[in-house]
Order: C-alpha cells, then sequence, then structure tokens
C-alpha cells in the first residue's frame, strides 16, 4: 500500500487551542520514518491550509461555523484525490471536527467503488452532538452526527450525499463522556457503542471482535483515532481528557485487530495537542500504536 500523510493543522472545531500543532509533532515523533521501516511507501504531502481561529463564541450553537467548512472541504477534496489515486491517506488532525471532511471522502469514494464501508471511532465521547444538544458549541463534537446527517446542510453534505453515512456504518469504542442530550440521540439513532463499561466487562479482545463482525474483502475499513481514547495516564497531550480509558497493552491489542484484517484503508489521527503534552510522549506513543495498526508484531504472525 502506498501511504500519503495530509497534515490538517488547526483546532477549529476544539475548545481548547493547540491541536493546530498535532501534524508537526507527529513528524517530529517519526511517523514517516516508522512506516517506511515496515516497508510502506510513504508520501508526506505537507499541510492543507486553511483560515486561522478567531476563537469565537457560538452563534446558533455552532463555534466557527463557517471555518469548520472551509477546512473540511479542504479535507474532503484531498483524501478523495488520494483514494482515487488508490493511496491510503493518514490524515494529521487536527481537531476531530476533521472526521467531516475525511470520513465524507471515503464514503464518497466507497459510493463510487462499491465497498462496504466501516467505521471504527475510537474515542472517549461519542461526537454525537447537535447544535441543540451541545453544551459548548465545539463542533469537534458533533462530526459523527453531521455524517449520519445530523447537522447544517452545508456540513452534512459535504460529501455530495446525505447523509454520508448510516449509523450502521460505525462502531464507537471506548466511549466514556457522553453528554446528556447527545446520550439520547446516541440511542435513538442505534449507533453501536462499545463504552468502556464494556470492555472492562468482555475485555478488548471480544470488544475488537465484535466491532469487527461482517468485515470482508468488499470492506473499506476506516479508522477515526481520537487521540483522548487513551487513558490520560499515557497520553496527556489532549485537549478534553477523561480518566478511565484503554491502557497502553489495550490500545496495543487493539490496533494489532485492527492490522490483522487487512482492511485498514484510511485512517485519521485526530485531537492531538502538543501544546499540553510533555516532551511529545503522547505524539511518540500515537506514532508506536500506528505502527502496530499497520503491522508491526513482535513475533512472526500467521496471516
Ligand atoms: C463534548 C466534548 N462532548 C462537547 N467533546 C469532545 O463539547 O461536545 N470530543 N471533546 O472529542
Ligand atoms: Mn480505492
Ligand atoms: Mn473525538
Ligand atoms: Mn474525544
Amino acid at each position: 500500500t502506498a501511504i500519503s500523510l495530509l497534515g490538517v493543522p488547526t483546532d477549529i472545531g476544539a475548545g481548547a487551542r493547540g491541536a493546530s500543532m498535532g501534524p508537526e509533532a507527529l513528524r517530529v515523533a517519526g511517523l514517516q520514518a516508522v512506516l517506511e521501516s515496515h516497508g510502506l511507501a510513504v508520501e508526506d504531502r505537507g499541510n492543507l491550509q486553511g483560515p486561522g481561529n478567531p476563537w469565537q463564541p457560538p452563534v446558533a450553537g455552532y463555534r466557527h461555523l463557517p471555518e469548520v467548512l472551509a477546512w473540511n472541504t479542504a479535507l474532503h477534496d484531498a483524501v478523495l484525490a488520494e483514494l482515487r489515486r488508490e493511496r491510503l491517506p493518514i490524515v494529521l488532525g487536527g481537531d476531530h471536527c476533521l472526521g467531516l471532511g475525511s470520513i465524507s471522502a471515503v464514503a464518497r469514494h466507497c459510493r463510487e467503488t462499491g465497498r462496504t464501508l466501516r467505521v471504527l471511532w475510537l474515542d472517549a465521547h461519542a461526537d454525537f452532538n447537535t447544535a441543540e444538544l451541545t453544551p459548548s458549541g465545539n463542533i469537534h463534537g458533533m462530526p459523527v452526527a453531521c455524517l449520519c446527517g445530523y447537522g447544517p446542510p452545508t456540513l452534512t453534505g459535504l460529501g455530495g450525499h446525505t447523509p454520508a453515512i448510516t449509523p450502521d456504518a460505525v462502531r464507537q469504542i471506548g466511549i466514556r463522556s457522553v453528554d446528556p442530550g447527545e446520550k439520547r440521540l446516541v440511542h435513538e439513532a442505534g449507533l453501536e457503542v462499545f463504552d468502556m463499561r464494556y470492555i472492562d466487562e468482555m475485555g478488548m479482545r471480544h470488544t475488537l471482535e465484535q466491532a469487527l463482525k461482517g468485515v470482508d474483502d468488499h470492506t473499506h475499513l476506516h479508522v477515526s483515532f481520537d487521540v483522548d481514547f487513551l487513558d490520560p495516564e499515557i497520553a496527556p497531550g489532549v485537549g478534553t481528557t477523561v480518566p478511565g480509558g484503554p491502557t497502553y497493552r489495550e490500545a496495543q491489542l487493539c490496533m494489532e485487530m485492527i492490522a490483522d484484517t487487512g482492511r485498514l484503508a484510511s485512517l485519521d489521527v485526530m485531537e492531538l495537542n502538543p501544546a499540553l503534552d510533555v516532551r511529545n510522549r503522547t505524539a511518540m506513543l500515537a506514532v508506536d500504536l500506528i505502527e502496530s495498526l499497520f503491522g508491526k508484531s513482535t513475533l512472526m504472525r500467521k496471516k
């Protein structure tokens, strides 16, 4: 597989500044060289460009909606171009509002090529808020809802088809912070959520077996990795830490089981915030986990 790195240096949808530095922190942590050490061909496309962060209060339930649209439109176009060239895009966020541009392009590509899309949403949060439900107005709390058609038409129609995806394409893993109104909408939409309680009781192995059920040769597997998925003890460099996340070993197993499917076709690495990190350790951890996602294993493994 040929991989393209796409840097998207913005924190336009977040509640804290700093995720705009995420792409560079992942580069400094050696992402490209690590992937190349596994024989993968990697091209770094550099950073997309877009508007600055004006740091304004919400308007009609959204903070920075025009700027969020601008960044996501640019990202949608860039991801779609990579997929059409049969390349595997890795989006270096940037905050998680960018899941919208990334996945709307992936969904469009799946429609064009007759693939079935499966999205694994690794996150502490469900990101299923709407303008009416959000406690913050921050659009990084809304991308899954927008992708499923709940949101402003400019965002829900980004990939040329509304909704871009249906909830049955999504499996959320690691969830442990959902706002009250958001909780109702998650339930109403029928989103399949493997929350931390589920992982505690059933283990990460069983969780991934369930989340990957039905993945086959026709599946385009997309992983949207919000770094706040990880326990803050090991991953402090994110804007919205929530205690009680997966441990280092649980996260490794999660990535290894995804790698084993051989179906990973696009990836987001979101919400890394170097301004809140400690000597780039969260970026280095993210690179370590991405390495596993692309097939690093301790011993030779049977395919
Ligand atoms: C919260 C935080 N649910 C909100 N969301 C975050 O503002 O909507 N998502 N941090 O990653
Ligand atoms: Mn393709
Ligand atoms: Mn998120
Ligand atoms: Mn999150």
